[in-house]
Order: C-alpha cells, then sequence, then structure tokens
C-alpha cells in the first residue's frame, strides 16, 4: 500500500522528522517554500503536522481536500482553526500531559532567576565584579504570595512546586476549580492585586489575547513580578514594555513573545527581565515524548483505532 502523504507545516527536530520520513511520505514546509508543489500533493495529503508555534488556518485546511487529521507537537493548538478542521470531520491531536513536569519546572526557575536575579549574579561573577563589593540584595521568594494565571493541568502542576517553597497560591481561571484548594479570583486584576508574583499558563488563542494588560500590570504593582511561560498572545507586550520602564512592576521573566523569535529590543536592554527562547518544554525526554505521541496518533489514525489525544470540538 502507498505510503500516506504528510504535510509538515514547522520545523520539527530531527527525531520526529526522521520517524515521520521511516512511514510516510513528507512534504516538508512546501505551502510555504512552493505552492505548485502543494496544489499538486494536495489530493493525495490526509495528514499535517504541526507544532506549538505554528499556523493551520482555514485558507490552508480548505487547500487541502483529501486532509483526515492534524497532529500538533504542543500542548497548545491555538495557531489551529480547530473550528475549521471539526467543520470539515477533522480531528486534532495535541501533546499534553507529557510536558507538564517541564514546563511547571521551567516557571519555577524563571521565578528564581528574575527574584534572585541569577542571569545577572553570573555575569557579576563572570565580568569580575565581585572583588569590588557585594551584589545588590535580591527578592525572596519562599512563603511569598504567587498568582497562577490558568489552573490546568500546568498550573496544577506549578503551583504543587510552589507549594514546597511555602508560597500562598491563588489563581484565576474561567470558572472555580473543586480539585485544589487555592484561593480562587474571578479575573486576572483582582489576582494581580493579592500577590507579589503573577504566573501566566493559560491558553492562548483569541479568549485570552491580550489578558494581562496594563491594568493587571498596575495591579501586580512596583513590588511584583511577573512570568509568562503561555503564550507571547495572552500579554499586551508594549504594556508590558512601558510597565516594566515606569516600574510599574518590579520585573519580568518571559519564556515566550508576540512575534517569536524576535523579541523586542527595548526588552532585551532590561535589566530587570529574565528571558529565554520558548524552551519550557524543550528537555531532550519530554520533546521526544511529546515527538511519540504524534507518531502514536498518527499510527493510531492510519490503523483506524482511537485517537489518543484528540482536542475538544
Ligand atoms: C512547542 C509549546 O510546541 O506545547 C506547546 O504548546 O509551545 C511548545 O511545547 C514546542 O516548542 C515545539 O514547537
Amino acid at each position: 500500500m502507498a505510503r500516506p502523504e504528510v504535510l509538515v507545516v514547522a520545523p520539527l527536530m530531527p527525531y520526529l522528522m526522521e520517524a515521520l520520513q521511516r512511514d510516510y511520505t513528507v512534504h516538508d514546509r512546501i505551502h510555504l517554500s512552493d505552492p505548485a508543489a502543494l496544489a499538486a500533493a494536495a489530493p493525495r495529503i490526509r495528514a499535517v503536522v504541526a507544532n506549538g508555534e505554528a499556523k493551520v488556518p482555514r485558507e490552508l485546511i480548505a487547500q487541502l481536500p483529501a486532509l483526515e487529521v492534524i497532529t500538533v507537537f504542543g500542548v497548545g493548538y491555538d495557531g489551529v482553526d480547530v473550528k475549521a478542521a471539526h467543520e470539515r470531520g477533522v480531528p486534532v491531536t495535541n501533546t499534553p500531559d507529557v510536558l507538564n513536569d517541564d514546563v511547571a519546572d521551567l516557571a519555577i526557575g524563571l521565578l528564581l532567576s528574575v527574584a534572585r536575579r541569577i542571569p545577572q549574579a553570573d555575569r557579576f561573577v563572570r565580568e569580575g565584579q565581585w572583588p569590588k563589593g557585594p551584589i545588590p540584595l535580591a527578592r525572596k521568594v519562599s512563603g511569598a504570595r504567587l498568582g497562577v494565571v490558568g489552573m490546568g493541568r500546568i498550573g496544577q502542576a506549578i503551583a504543587k512546586r510552589a507549594d514546597a517553597f511555602g508560597m500562598h497560591i491563588s489563581y484565576t481561571s474561567r470558572s472555580p476549580r473543586s480539585d485544589v484548594n487555592y484561593t480562587y479570583y474571578p479575573d486576572a486584576v483582582a489576582l494581580a492585586a493579592a500577590v507579589e508574583f503573577l504566573i501566566v499558563i493559560t491558553p492562548g488563542g483569541a479568549a485570552t489575547r491580550g489578558l494581562i494588560d496594563a491594568k493587571v500590570l498596575k495591579a501586580l504593582g512596583p513590588q511584583g513580578f511577573l512570568v509568562n511561560v503561555a503564550r507571547g498572545s495572552v500579554v499586551d507586550e508594549p504594556a508590558l514594555v512601558e510597565a516594566l520602564e515606569q516600574g510599574t512592576i518590579a520585573g519580568a521573566a518571559l519564556d515566550v513573545f508576540v512575534a517569536e523569535p524576535q523579541v523586542p529590543e527595548k526588552l532585551r536592554q532590561m535589566p530587570q527581565v529574565v528571558l529565554t527562547p520558548h524552551m519550557a518544554s524543550g528537555t531532550r525526554e519530554t520533546r521526544e515524548a511529546m515527538a511519540n505521541l504524534v507518531l502514536s496518533n498518527l499510527a493510531a489514525h492510519f490503523a483506524g483505532t482511537p485517537l489518543l489525544t484528540r482536542v475538544p470540538a
């Protein structure tokens, strides 16, 4: 039987790409590089493989008449027009759970980094500043008040870790959860006003665009720190830059940005900001587990068995 044909719409790690190439005929990003090649292959393309950052808009779905499944290498699928896919009867899968630990670990790592100024301290030692005098004192994390924006699976993994630091945990989400004991606030402004550290881990997309705006940052206040491991779109980036410039908040640690891999020059210049390149799930162990889940979903689809991790309608 002919190997199923797959359109890959984002750069994928070699581990996943090589595994795909073993079992499928892979068209690598021809929708961007070669529209004529896409038009020629489209009647045979049965699956799309995306990543967390990739766009799979309605127009692309419409160009693929034989499309049967969209698999996302990532838990977030805000770049995929799920509605358009479902209208066509095309299911979408993602990679939940396998990355919870890594994303939560990095969230706590960023929180410690920005409060204890670990990157600055590293530079202080390397640049030979130490013999000239002590480094300025930092902010204590253990026992502080933490707000988590989004109390899904990763939010809970973050809270569990913060709990071990004796932090007082509150959260906001669409509705209070019956399965956690943390204090609930109905919106991000009320939450920000009540805490010293705010970690953002809510899905991206239209529903959360600009959720962390100037009002939330003002409520977080001059002693407050923001950590974003969700999507750049959840934070109003110009408002954040302004809040940092004006001292409206104390600092920020950011793994995600609006126009990745571009990061605003102003943020790159600020000493009270810690920046990482969208790497929260970026360990070999977790990325391989994510890749295996993509492969298992594809294999299940082509074997006619139930998908493992289908996203809801
Ligand atoms: C990316 C992510 O998918 O899981 C998500 O939603 O954003 C990440 O894990 C990863 O960087 C691969 O592109």
